[in-house]
């Protein structure tokens, strides 16, 4: 393998277009692709990787891309991360599964220690480790719901809490999510979300975390009745929703709503978690202290890992055995969490993702006093995203969205496209991209507007 090809922190650092992207290699994957694997999987750039690290995602035809993505929030410590690679080499070669409902291993411990240190709150916690972000918002509703003795579960607007029957009922959006996928699972309840953006622009003035929180309680007490809910879950700022960051004051007057009424609230931290939106974990903005928090994603720098953490009290509900599955906290993962737990604490990020968003907030706020079709620019921290609408009103504008998203892949940046109407381009890089590469990609999207818009 010729130097430039090893991944991870060797990679060189730039952004470089060798043939059309994707190109021929891509393209010969891609068909043989069409033949092989289920069309329901779909990928949001068809340029075959073979190495990545800091910044850059290196694909099969020589191109280097400007990764904005992560991984979908994964890859937070750069991907390849040294520190997650050379502890999980080293696990593998020791052993690599015992099932810890089997024989337990230290490793597990290790990691429950450190998300039990790290969320928020300094109460007594306890974690369970999980393979994926949906099994663990599964599981925190498990909890709950022994805990409580109650049944039912509220989430919001614009939610995404995963794709299994309990998380695609959760989740809100029908296509591509839910469609001919149900029947759903039932006792699920969607309360309305503070949008600020679309609240103001419908009320004509500023609608306040407190009113918003107000409208949701409102609905909880008069369909559901506080009494019968076993969970509150809401991701502190929304994910695929679309970046949406609630007006401030709607997280503690749900939170303080919840303990009221017995019930346990659930913050899903799946995206939000681990340094990316320049704290720990996103709650931690507003002050709040969830009785529950799920993480994944950012957990174990690219190993599949999900944790349900919290109130000892809460997670004690259920009783030996009710917990568990096959390779949930697997040893390879586990160690790989424990490398980038070191990496988010040794490594400065959570000051990086600060850093990172006030560049992008820069160029996103400046090509918006040129392009008035950037709705709304927000975020928090190394989680930024602009709304994208039709000139002068706030009708979505998807194929804005679309055609500045092409402009990037085809000039080796990558940016995703998310949210309810498919009109929010979404930056979350690797807290490991150079500044250099942070600002050459919002050249290509700036020349991206200009094309689109004229
Ligand atoms: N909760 C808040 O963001 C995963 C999903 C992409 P899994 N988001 C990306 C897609 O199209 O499948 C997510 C999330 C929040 C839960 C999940 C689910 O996590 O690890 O994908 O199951």
């Amino acid at each position: 393998m010729a130097h430039d090809e090893v991944g991870g922190a060797g990679l060189p650092q730039e952004r470089r277009i060798v043939t059309a992207i994707p190109g021929p290699r891509s393209q010969e994957l891609e068909a043989r692709r069409k033949r092989a694997v289920a069309p329901g999987v779909a990928s949001s750039m068809p340029a075959y990787v073979v190495a990545a690290g800091g910044g850059i995602l290196r694909d099969a035809d020589g191109n280097q891309i400007v990764d904005l993505g992560s991984g979908i929030a994964v890859t937070t410590v750069g991907n390849a991360n040294p520190r997650v690679v050379a502890r999980a080499q080293e696990q593998l070669a020791a052993f690599t599964h015992t099932c810890f409902m089997v024989n337990p291993y230290e490793s597990y411990v290790e990691v429950a220690e450190a998300l039990n240190r790290l969320t928020p709150g300094d109460h007594e916690k306890r974690t369970v480790l999980l393979n994926s972000g949906a099994e663990a918002v599964e599981n925190a509703v498990k909890i709950a719901r022994v805990h409580t003795r109650r049944n039912a579960v509220v989430v919001f607007d614009h939610a995404y809490h995963g794709r299994t029957n309990l998380t695609m009922a959760m989740t809100a959006k029908a296509a591509p999510y839910k469609k001919g996928f149900g029947p759903f699972a039932g006792e699920i309840y969607r309360a309305p979300l503070s949008y600020p953006f679309r609240d103001d622009a419908a009320a004509g003035t500023k609608v306040t975390g407190e009113e918003a929180a107000a409208r949701a309680i409102t609905l909880i007490d008069k369909q559901i009745g506080a009494d019968d809910v076993a969970a509150i879950v809401i991701e502190p700022i929304q994910g695929e929703g679309g970046f949406i960051v609630p007006a401030e004051g709607f997280l503690p007057a749900l939170v303080d709503y919840a303990r009221a009424n017995g019930i346990v609230f659930v913050a899903d931290e799946v995206q939000t978690g681990f340094a990316r939106t320049g704290a720990m974990f996103a709650s931690e903005h507003e002050g709040i202290v969830p009785d529950l928090v799920t993480t994944a994603k950012g957990l174990a720098g690219g190993l599949p890992l999900a944790a349900v953490t919290g109130r000892a009290e809460i997670m004690d509900s259920v009783g030996a055995g009710g917990l568990g599955g096959t390779y949930g906290g697997n040893p390879a993962a586990v160690a790989a969490a424990l490398g980038a737990i070191e990496a988010y604490e040794q490594d400065r990020l959570l000051e990086r993702a600060g850093a990172i968003g006030e560049i992008i907030v820069r160029r996103v706020e400046a090509l918006q006093a040129k392009h008035p079709e950037i709705g709304h620019v927000r975020g928090r921290g190394a989680m930024q995203a602009i709304e994208l609408v039709q000139r002068d009103t706030i009708d979505p504008h998807p194929e804005l969205a679309k055609a500045v998203a092409g402009h990037a892949a085809a000039n080796a940046v990558l940016v995703l496209v998310t949210g309810t109407y498919g009109n929010v381009l979404r930056f979350l890089p690797p807290l490991t991209i150079s500044d250099a590469l942070l600002e050459e990609a919002f050249d290509v999207l700036e020349e991206g507007f200009a094309q689109a818009l004229g």
